[in-house]
């Protein structure tokens, strides 16, 4: 049996997965039983894990992305536990028992997986969701319970708690995750990039880095614009600016930071915000000032406040777009008090920054996916392997490897190989040329690559070629045995660069 590329992610998956097709008759069946597994896995779609804090947003945005409701927010049993949602062809949520036992589940009357599951959670494995959204065709979301209070957290606590509080097997659903979403908010500080660290650790032996892993600002909307120096008290802006700041601490962990408005993206994506939410947003526009400005100052005055419109209707409002979410739809309507609702929805899109997600997990992961997936299922290959206990057989599969990897078609791979452990700090390099290296995840644009963003051709094909001699010879002298891998595959991938730059002239 040959593998079938047509299910594959591309050409990188397809070589690992042929590897595993030839080492299984050469293998113990245990280890066998593991190829059989990754190749399951190879050819599902990108297994993307939504991570974070608790409390941080994370539920809200993975129904933002899939599009509807379906993730339960704040209360309920759920938020405890790891839900993946993937494609299928009817909708069905599916109850995994750490027994390996499956119950299947009704959707509640909303359409979303029960906050009360009618089972005892703590036999609960993880819960499986299929739906028909075609978002989850080629991206399976994870929705992860929040990592606890970490604030004080060194990493030893952190993997102890990931390591305690999480059973085994949903800590193996979390394991499968080949990518991360990691969402912040506010307070990101230094030891986030810890928090961070130890996240990665628990997904099995790959690590986190550029390659795989983005981070999202959620809350943008909470966020004090005066205490943000440069803002000039325009929350958007200090949210954008609070996002570079934190992609300083986070980089390389991740490969950017972009500020979202969760819960005003699940809002108007899920059909939250309808049109009688429009009515009533028409309605407050037309308050004198006065009585808007007092109403805008708290939730509280919002709801509080005498007028016209139902107090009801204002707490409903308030739920779905937040403070901030009804300044910027009256924004909207005051320019343009004629609005429809459709528009007004679009508006609110705009505003909520989940297009900027969108964009960064099709240039990131997307466009990756191939590579990502064939780097995770490598490791995974590698990690049987040396569980196996037989050194003849942890050599066969080496060997494989190494003869796959010196394969020129497997440049890509060694290229994100080499980006994780410089990102990792595994291979230890001097910060610029550190830098230098991680440009390479950063964009699949080549003149970001290079760091000449905007620069004329001529000047990127001399630069790459300049590069690529000087990676030459660092490889050969001055790095240490891991730089030097390292500096070989950087090497080519200048070259490779400036003999493509210089077809195109
Ligand atoms: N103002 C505001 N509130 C948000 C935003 N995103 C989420 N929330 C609210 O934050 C609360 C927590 O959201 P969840 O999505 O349940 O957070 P979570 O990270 O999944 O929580 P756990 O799974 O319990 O860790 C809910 O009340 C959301 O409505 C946002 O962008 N702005
Ligand atoms: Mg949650």
């Amino acid at each position: 049996m040959t593998a079938q590329a047509q299910q594959l992610a591309g050409p990188l998956s397809a070589a690992v997965a042929n590897l595993c097709v030839g080492l299984r008759q050469q293998v113990s069946p245990n280890t066998a039983a593991g190829f059989r597994e990754v190749l399951r896995r190879l050819s599902a779609p990108l297994q993307v894990a939504v991570a974070g804090r608790i409390k941080s947003g994370k539920s809200t945005l993975v129904n933002a992305l899939i599009g509807r409701r379906v993730a339960p927010t704040d209360v309920g049993e759920c938020t405890r536990l790891v839900t993946r949602f993937q494609y299928g062809t009817v909708d069905r949520i599916e109850v995994v028992f750490t027994d390996g036992r499956k119950q299947v589940l009704p959707f509640d009357a909303n359409g979303s997986i029960p906050a009360d599951l009618g089972v005892d959670v703590e036999e609960v494995s993880h819960i499986e969701a299929y739906l028909t959204n075609a978002v989850l065709r080629d991206l399976t979301v994870i929705d992860t319970p929040g990592l606890g209070s970490l604030d004080a957290a060194s990493v030893a606590r952190t993997e102890a708690l990931l390591g305690n509080e999480l059973d085994p097997v949903s800590r193996n659903a979390v394991a499968g995750a080949e990518a991360v979403l990691y969402v912040v908010t506010q307070g990101v500080r230094g030891d986030d990039q810890q928090a961070l660290a130890a996240f990665t650790a628990a997904t099995a032996s790959r690590e986190a880095g550029p390659v795989n892993a983005i981070a999202v600002l959620n809350k943008a909307d909470t966020i004090a614009a005066e205490t943000v120096e440069g803002a000039d008290g325009d929350t958007w802006q200090a949210a954008v600016l609070l996002a570079e700041r934190q992609a300083h601490t986070l980089k390389p962990r991740v490969a950017d930071v972009i500020p979202v408005i969760g819960l005003v993206a699940e809002s108007v994506e899920t059909g939250g915000f309808t049109s009688a939410d429009a009515d009533a947003l028409r309605k407050l526009a037309e308050l004198d000032e006065g009585t808007r400005e007092t109403m805008l100052i708290s939730a509280d005055l919002f709801v509080g406040w005498d007028c016209d419109v139902p107090v009801g209707v204002r707490t409903r409002l308030l739920e779905k777009l937040d403070l901030y979410g009804i300044r910027c739809a009256l924004a909207a309507v005051d320019a343009e008090p004629a609005i429809t609702a459709g528009a007004l929805r679009r508006k609110l899109l705009d505003s909520s920054g989940l297009d900027g997600v969108r964009g960064k997990l099709n240039a990131v992961f997307r466009s990756r996916a191939d590579g990502i997936k064939a780097a995770a299922a490598l490791a995974s290959v590698t990690a049987l392997a040396a569980a196996s206990g037989d050194p003849n057989e942890r050599q066969r599969v080496h060997d494989a490897i190494e003869v796959l990897l010196a394969k020129p078609e497997a440049h890509q791979l060694r290229l994100l190989e080499a980006l994780t452990l410089v990102a990792s700090g595994a291979v230890a390099m001097p910060a610029d040329l550190a830098e230098e290296v991680l440009r390479f995840g950063t964009s699949p644009d080549v003149s970001e690559q290079l760091g000449l963003r905007g620069r004329p051709p001529h000047e990127l094909v001399a630069y790459a070629l300049e590069r690529a001699g000087w990676w030459r010879s660092f490889a050969s002298f001055g790095a240490t045995p891991a730089q030097s891998r390292v500096a070989h595959v950087v090497h080519r991938a200048y070259f490779l660069i400036w003999q493509q730059l210089r077809g195109r002239r």
